[in-house]
């Protein structure tokens, strides 16, 4: 087979990729190690940034995210049960979307004409500092597809990264010491807005997905097993950590998915080798509390997609040339924005009373400073 772009993953960065190109008459296979069914089934982001609204109207791909997403003004964030209140509209005049990733995916799956490999096994990238090839097995029979670019947007656990030699690549790191245990359920949301809480029992989040399904997060240590929290023992936990009055109208029940996520921050430099790029998860991980990994995942294949139209159509490298460089740019500024919101709002068992009254007074801080709540949220509704 032969093939302009081969797209290595179907997360969301690979399905926007494969539809931008599409879209400007590129031809792209993408491969995916999963079911379609499977990649469906992963619980993940619930928030868009406004850009990432517009990136999908483009692809259009907005549809029913408009019809059935639920448009937030503002988040709300409690430190020891003071509450306080971020208005976006007021302070940035913009919004965010609420729309689970798995509908992202489902719609972008749904718009897709072009040709999808669902499970393909043992995807090998070849030859990608001279003429590229990509081989994968399925059903026993093995493939080769020849190309001009390959995209790597196959996950932090992908075999894109994985293929460059070492020392081709630079990784900065930071494991945080706790995960998030995550519960979906057919219930009303606590609250019209997300609330991101600190507690000193640890960190909690109310999110939702609709006005009928509510997803909600508790910190964990690193090592917790989510066999050993009930439905019961985390609803108690959750309620405990939040303000008196949220704890008393949370409505809770049985958890139709729960799952633990590790937490850390992670980027690899640079993103382009020859003719292979990495966009999304592939080469950078933020921990999710300032709700930015899917966000970035379609910044990035949005240049890339660009890049590879400007290349492939008008002879044009400028685009590709640029594309590390520039993404970069846009995704150390969400890291630092994810790790400092995780800095505030968890508990770090290291930190003792000094972190502890940091973290409060830089509480203190945005409650008193018009100027400090529009820094968080100009950075949550996303950075130009
Ligand atoms: P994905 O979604 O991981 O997709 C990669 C795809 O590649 C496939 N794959 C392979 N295919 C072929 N061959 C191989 N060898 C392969 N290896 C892997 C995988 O099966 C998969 O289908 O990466 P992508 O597309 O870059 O998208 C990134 C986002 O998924 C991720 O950043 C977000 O989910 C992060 N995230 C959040 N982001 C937000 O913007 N807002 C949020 O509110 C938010 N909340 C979250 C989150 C992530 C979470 N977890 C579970 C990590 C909340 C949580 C709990
Ligand atoms: C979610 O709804 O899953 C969600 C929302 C906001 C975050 C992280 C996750 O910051």
């Amino acid at each position: 087979m032969r093939t302009q772009v081969v797209i290595i993953g179907a997360g969301p960065a690979g399905l926007a990729l494969g539809r931008l190109l599409e879209q400007a008459g590129v031809d792209a296979i993408i491969l995916e190690r999963k079911s379609a069914p499977y990649v469906l089934g992963r619980i993940r982001a619930g928030v868009l940034e406004w850009g990432s609204v517009e990136l999908l109207d483009r692809a259009g791909a907005g549809a029913r995210m408009h019809a059935e997403g639920l448009v937030h003004h503002g988040t709300a964030l409690s430190f020891d049960g003071d509450r306080l209140h971020i208005d976006f509209t007021d302070l940035v005049g913009k919004q965010v979307m609420v729309y689970g990733q798995t509908e992202v995916t489902r719609d972008l799956m749904d718009i897709r004409q072009g040709t999808t490999i669902y499970e393909a096994e043992d995807v090998q990238l070849h030859d990608f500092d001279g003429k590229p090839w990509v081989s994968y097995s399925k059903d026993g029979t093995s493939h080769r597809i020849d190309c001009d670019f390959i995209a790597g947007c196959d996950g932090y656990h992908g075999v894109s990264r994985a293929s460059l030699p070492a020392s081709a690549v630079s990784t900065f790191e930071r494991v945080y010491p706790f995960g998030w245990l995550g519960v979906l359920v057919d219930k009303p949301p606590v609250d019209p807005e997300l609330i991101y809480a600190h507690h000193e029992r640890g960190f909690a989040l109310c999110s939702q997905r609709s006005p009928t399904r509510s997803r909600y997060y508790v910190q964990v240590a690193a090592d917790e097993k989510v066999e050993a929290w009930s439905d019961t023992r985390f609803w108690d936990e959750l309620r405990r950590r939040l303000d008196p009055q949220t704890a008393e109208r949370l409505e809770t029940g049985p958890s139709i998915e729960k799952s633990i996520a590790p937490l850390r921050s992670f980027v690899a430099e640079p993103l382009r080798f020859g003719k292979l790029f990495l966009a999304g998860d592939a080469a950078h991980i933020v921990p999710p509390t300032g709700a930015k990994g899917l966000n970035l995942a379609l910044g990035d294949v949005a240049l890339l997609g660009s890049a590879l139209i400007e290349a492939l159509q008008e002879g044009s490298t400028a685009g590709v040339d640029s594309y590390s460089v520039r993404a970069l740019e846009r995704i150390w500024k969400a890291e630092r924005f994810s790790w400092w919101m995780t800095s505030l709002l968890h508990v770090f068992p290291e930190t003792g009373g000094f972190g502890r009254r940091i973290q409060r007074a830089e509480f203190d801080y945005l409650m008193g400073s018009r100027a400090a709540r529009q820094s968080l949220a100009e950075n949550y509704v996303g950075l130009p």
